[in-house]
């Protein structure tokens, strides 16, 4: 059992209740971690370390080189750390190391560098007056000190994605990861030691939404909330931020379909479709969950589906030869499982159930697939964020784009097909 303090000002701080919160690894269903349980008096120390930061330490005064050169600073530490990282987040969400190690490694603490060549190029413009002897231009600043709020699937990518822009613009922040999983961002500011970063730059508060997470977003120090999560929670964010009138950037969660053209070459887009919903478990904002195939290929298209991923294997992420790893924890677990039998229970046909995946410990689901699932159902219209799919056929391209763009979401979709044309005069249509 490994007990974490929570990180401010360069520091490990005990959280002001004295309470943790206890971290399940969902590969055995077994606590291996504890999280300070924080609450608003963490959250305003977190906050006062940072704005101080920001208002009297180096980092406000800091040239756009000096911060670019820090930024990659930070992206060599990340780098070479890859494997620490991703074994960490590995215990604490299920994830397998080969989805988190090699991306750390390259795309996604490449926008760590990305962003660091930008920080000298804030360029601004003299602005023609319209009065004489004036002479306005412009100036980009940053907010000064911002809140960012990550969520269980991809903690460290989705914080990476968060602190590149927020640093390369010259803010300070305070970070608050999800209680399902935030030993691996603890564990990324020890990384984050080597860097030499201005004291009170980066801050990390654990705990629940509602007591750690909103004090964060009703802070008046703190000018503007990066948010990642479900819409529940996004919703409460926005409301706590309207008090204030401060900006709000939300990603929340997604329905996407992927529509298979009649044209499609089936190989691969059985093979694309999979790999955009089960390897991680489904647990991807962006992941296809919903499936329009035209009618003439929806039977050997379903058939076919079902043999490739019906030999998916699911397991203990450490196993190397895992290809969908547990889901991320209990709560969500029981959720998925819930909208599965809710699904069974309105009459939908299992194509493939997942559910002969569930074992006593550990919380394993394999791909789920439901035939004809009307798109008004339930199950097509919220997010599962699990491995499972629903497929409906559809006779013309209209129709599928009809279904496509029937739903709350508008986050990614998939088309297939031989045509270019198609492809780009559909996909200029899918919202
Ligand atoms: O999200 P939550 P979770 C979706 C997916 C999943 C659902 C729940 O549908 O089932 O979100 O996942 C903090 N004030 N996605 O639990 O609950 C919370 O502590 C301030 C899609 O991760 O929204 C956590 O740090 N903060 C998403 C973060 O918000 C609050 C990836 C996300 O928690 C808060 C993950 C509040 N009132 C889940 N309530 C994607 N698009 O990738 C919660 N939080």
């Amino acid at each position: 059992m490994i007990s974490y303090q929570y990180y401010a000002n360069g520091n490990w701080h005990n959280p002001d209740s004295g309470h943790w919160i206890e971290s399940e690894n969902p590969a055995i269903g077994e606590v291996w971690a504890r999280i300070p349980d924080c609450n608003s008096e963490d959250v305003n120390r977190a906050v006062q370390l940072a704005k101080s930061c920001y208002y009297d330490g180096p980092w406000g005064k800091m040239n756009g080189a000096e911060r670019g050169r820090m930024m990659n600073r930070i992206g060599d530490v990340i780098v070479k750390n890859a494997e620490r990282l991703g074994s960490v987040e590995t215990r604490d969400n299920g994830k397998l190391p080969k989805n988190i190690t090699p991306s750390l490694k390259s795309w996604q603490t490449d926008s760590l560098y990305y962003y660091a060549g930008m920080c000298d190029k804030f360029e601004g413009s003299p602005i023609p007056a319209d009065v004489p002897d004036m002479m306005n231009y412009l100036r980009w600043e940053p907010f000064g000190t911002v809140g960012l709020i990550t969520a269980w699937n991809s903690p460290i990518g989705v914080l990476i994605w968060k602190l590149a822009p927020a640093l390369a613009a010259g803010n300070a922040m305070v970070v608050k990861p999800s209680e399902h999983a935030s030993v691996s961002t603890l564990e990324l500011m020890r990384v984050l030691e080597e860097a030499n970063l201005p004291a009170g730059l980066i801050n990390v508060v654990t705990g629940y939404g509602p007591t750690t997470g909103e004090p964060l977003v009703d802070h008046p120090d703190i000018r503007m909330v990066s948010f990642t999560g479900g819409i529940p929670g996004g919703r409460a964010v926005a409301s706590v931020a309207s008090r204030h009138v401060k900006p709000v950037v939300m990603e929340l969660g997604g329905k996407s379909p992927q529509i298979v053209l009649a044209d499609a070459d089936l190989e691969l887009a059985v093979k694309g479709i999979a790999s955009g919903i089960f390897p991680a478990t489904g647990q991807s904002c962006i992941s296809g969950s919903r499936l329009l195939v035209h009618r003439s290929l929806m039977q050997s298209f379903a058939y076919r589906l079902v043999e490739v991923v019906s030999k998916a294997m699911v397991g203990d992420p450490t196993d190397p030869e895992t290809q969908i790893g547990p889901i991320a924890n209990k709560p969500h677990y029981e959720s998925v499982l819930n909208k599965i039998s809710e699904a069974e229970k309105a009459g939908h046909r299992l194509h493939l159930d997942g559910r002969t995946a569930c074992r006593d410990k550990g919380y394993y689901i394999g791909p789920t697939i439901f035939a004809d699932v009307p798109n008004s159902d339930p199950l097509a219209q919220t997010e599962v964020f699990g491995p499972v799919v629903s497929m409906l056929p559809f006779d013309d391209e209209d129709e599928a784009l009809r279904i496509a763009n029937d739903t709350i979401y508008g986050l990614a979709a998939g088309i297939w097909t031989r045509d270019v044309n198609k492809a780009i005069h559909m996909a200029e249509r899918v919202e």
